[in-house]
């Protein structure tokens, strides 16, 4: 079954390249030469011989060229690093389709200033400092029975433990939360198998709650921490009351997956530092770096997230800054969590498709480490008596491990096809492994071993396959996010751009083919998840006319063509305005210094090609006016003079006619 899908399609694309390439070996070379010498450029074959293109470069154009006008077969999500956006590519195009504010404000999309007052960025402030950047590692998409839905997106913020709601109708963040109990993570986001929750898993141990505790306490006052966000499909966003969060020890948890069928109801993240290093160079103690990797084992965590779910419900749990923990001796005494030892420095921690393995990469081992779901529950089943310094059972590695398949230099992260393969990249090797699964539903036929390298350009991180982490993948494609292109493209001077390798996996054995180099000039994309295109269903156009993208329904207060106007009641100052193109009304505004100003623009159009935006100088205004959307925003004016606001897209020939004056009376 897994086998046969998009199998048709696969034999035609095979034939297609197929008479391409031989059409090419019979005629190319001498036809070509004598092309290339009589200065004919109009054939392709000559075009193909003068840039020195081999028959496998044709084969790579034939499968990613996309003419204009043809859409792409999937939509890869990708994180953007310290720049706190996600990245929407096509594949096999690569081409760009759009960037996805989340964290850090965007002036293009009118995201962070004057919309709503900012709203959902506001709502990523701590404690009310603002945070206007954010570290986005790992996007997840939302599931329905373990397969992506196209229905959300969710994004983690490492740097002060964060994460957001996207809404795929319209691509934009609705809703930022933040656990006051902690301050950093990396194991999230990734979602259970029905979006049931949003798992952010952490990563530096911290004093929970933010408190101050002297480094010299690390062990009895640190911890890890994962948090479970409750998802709210209805109303789009996390319900914090029914989201709750486990107290870990202060190892640092790493990456974490959702378990899936067989293991649903688990959840899988492995850690380091078990040595619980706390660094201090300066004090003569190991650096970071040495004293984290000293030990030569880690633990991967094993959290029973349906059992901590009734503890949560049942009052297990105690109030830290108002957030819901469970404490780690609770969690000992109900069962919710296990240890099993890992190689050194784990990263990573992948669900096979069928939920029944989980693989773990170590940076410092050449091996992936395959865990046994059933061994594992056998093993809980047996009991065990080892325990870590916190009481928390450890499985012993015998009785939990399927076995360890030597890939090479470096082994990160894994991703899945539909050919029974895994995938992990081998980040000192700059490679990507294939290798066979050599259990029954995947290739027993071949058993567990590596089945080649494709070297890839370079210092791979992550890997992301078409659904590759889902219960079905999809196979075909696959793309390396490699940092750091050194060699790959034009210099633009020392600050190097990010390169997607898109790679194809359609082909069973040692075929496999580096297709395309996509370079990012931003921030490094962590993790991508790449989903089939026919699953999105985003809206052209916003459903009605005065829809507030915010709460994603009508506005009360957004504004009908023939009500416009300025009013005031006292100092308060309102503006009621519809755009058009190309037309904004009212056209003059005319206040006081002092005011205090509440503005309000409705678009009245239902073309698709119709945003418009607004800009107002000096107060820090810029929107983004998507047909049918309807826009609020409030300020002081503090400065009197003449501001000249106009629409910032080209939306007609008379777009720069689409202005107006703002005029405020000095005092
Ligand atoms: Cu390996 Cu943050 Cu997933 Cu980067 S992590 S690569
Ligand atoms: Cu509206 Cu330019």
């Amino acid at each position: 079954m897994m086998f046969s899908r998009r199998l048709s399609s696969k034999i035609f694309l095979v034939a297609v390249v197929l008479v391409v390439v031989s059409a090419l070996t019979l005629v190319l070379a001498p036809k070509a030469i004598t092309s290339a010498q009589s200065g004919d450029t109009s054939d392709w074959q000559t075009i193909a011989e003068q840039r020195g293109l081999t028959e496998a470069d044709l084969r790579a154009a034939v499968m990613t060229y996309t003419p204009s006008g043809m859409m792409d077969e999937y939509v890869m999500f990708a994180s953007s690093g310290q720049a706190g956006q996600v990245l929407a590519i096509g594949l096999p195009s690569m081409r760009l389709l759009r960037l996805i504010s989340v964290f850090t404000p965007e002036s293009w999309q009118g995201y962070g200033y004057g919309a709503d007052n900012n709203s959902v960025l506001k709502q990523g402030y701590i404690d009310g400092q603002p945070i206007l950047w954010g570290d986005t590692h790992h996007p997840a998409l939302s599931e329905t029975a373990g397969d992506y839905d196209g229905q959300w997106l969710f994004i983690g913020d490492k740097s002060s433990g964060r994460v957001a709601v996207i809404d795929l109708r319209d691509f934009e963040t609705k809703q930022i939360v933040h656990n006051p109990a902690f301050l950093n993570d990396h194991g999230g986001t990734f979602v259970t198998p029905n979006t049931e929750y949003i798992v952010e898993g952490g990563q530096y141990g911290l004093p929970m709650g933010g408190e101050y505790a002297p480094i010299s306490d690390y062990q009895t006052s640190y911890s890890g921490m994962i948090t479970f966000w409750k998802f709210n499909r209805d109303t789009g966003r996390i319900d914090m009351d029914q989201s709750f969060a486990m107290q870990l020890p202060p190892y640092w948890q790493d990456l974490c997956d959702s378990g899936k069928s067989v293991s649903e109801g688990w959840i899988f993240c492995n850690s380091f530092n078990a040595e619980m290093a706390t660094g201090g160079i300066e004090e003569g103690n190991p650096p970071f770096e040495a004293g984290v990797s000293k030990g030569a084992v880690d633990y991967l965590h094993i959290i029973n997230i349906k059992a901590a779910e009734a503890v949560f419900k049942a009052g297990g749990a105690v109030d830290v800054n108002g957030f819901m923990v469970i404490p780690l001796a609770t969690s000992i005494q109900n069962n919710l969590l296990y240890l099993a030892p890992e190689p050194r420095s784990p990263h990573g921690a992948d669900v096979a498709p069928h939920g029944d393995f989980i693989m773990v990469g170590g940076k410092l081992d050449p091996h992936v480490s395959v865990y046994s779901f059933q061994k594992i529950q056998d093993a809980i089943a047996a009991g065990t008596s080892e325990t870590d310094t916190f009481g928390v059972p450890v499985l012993a590695l015998e009785s939990v491990l399927e076995t360890q398949v030597e890939l090479g230099l470096g082994p990160l992260h894994t991703v899945f096809d539909d050919q029974g393969y895994a995938y992990t990249s081998l980040f000192l090797d700059s490679a990507v492994a294939r290798w066979s699964i050599g259990a029954e539903g995947y290739r027993p036929q071949d058993g567990w071993k590596l089945i080649n390298k494709t070297p890839v350009q370079y210092n791979v991180g992550h890997l992301a396959a078409a659904e590759g982490d889902t219960a079905s993948p999809d196979g075909r494609f696959l793309v390396a996010l490699n940092k750091w292109s050194v060699d790959r493209f034009l210099s633009t001077g020392p600050l190097l751009p990010q390169n997607l390798q898109l790679i194809d996996i359609s082909r069973p054995g040692d075929q496999t083919q580096i297709l395309y180099d996509m370079p990012i000039t931003g921030a490094e994309p962590h993790y991508a998840q790449i989903i089939k295109a026919d699953k999105l269903h985003a809206w052209d156009v916003y459903p009605e006319v005065g829809w507030n993208p915010t709460t994603q329904s009508v506005d009360p207060n957004a504004v009908t063509q023939g009500t416009e106007g300025v009013t005031r009641d006292g100092n308060n100052v309102i503006v009621r305005m519809t755009v058009v193109r190309s037309h904004m009304t009212p056209e003059h505004v005319e206040i006081q210094k002092g005011d205090h100003v509440t503005w309000t623009i409705t678009s009245v159009e239902r073309a698709r090609d119709a945003t418009h935006g607004f800009a107002l100088p000096f107060y820090n205004i810029n929107l983004s006016i998507e047909p049918g959307e309807s826009i609020n925003f409030e300020f002081d004016a503090t400065r009197s003079g003449v501001f000249s606001f106009y629409c910032t897209e080209f939306c007609s020939a008379l777009h720069l006619e689409m202005m107006g004056y703002l005029m405020i009376k000095p005092d």
